[in-house]
């Protein structure tokens, strides 16, 4: 009896580790308008893609400034729709902005 409780168990957690993986990976969008962020401030899980997607007219150039990991950016752009995109696998507070518009465009990406 206790030998197939102990083997159930182990088929129970090789099914679980998978599903936990696949629940990581998940992904979250940001609107880059004219001239703001929306959200401003957004919290995911590590793993998250987060797409950018363009939804004004003007040109904007999304820009890593500070947090964890290398620096990435977008090209600076006008065309509609998701022009970036980036995983952050790495905990901690990202402070990203839009270097044409550095005053109004902010967003606080925390991953966790
Ligand atoms: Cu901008």
């Amino acid at each position: 009896m206790r030998p197939v409780a102990a083997l159930i168990a182990i088929v129970a957690l090789a099914l679980l580790v998978p599903a936990g993986t696949a629940g990581a990976a998940s992904e979250a969008t940001v609107k880059v308008g004219d001239f703001f962020f929306a959200p401003t401030k957004k919290t995911v899980a590590a793993g998250t893609k987060v797409k950018f997607r363009w939804v004004g007219s003007q040109r904007h150039r999304v820009v890593k400034k500070r947090g964890p990991g290398g620096g990435f950016e977008s090209p600076a752009t006008s065309a509609r729709g998701v022009n970036l995109v980036k995983r952050f696998d790495k905990t901690g507070v990202y402070r990203i902005i839009c270097t044409i518009h550095p005053e109004e465009m902010r967003l606080k990406l925390t991953v966790k």
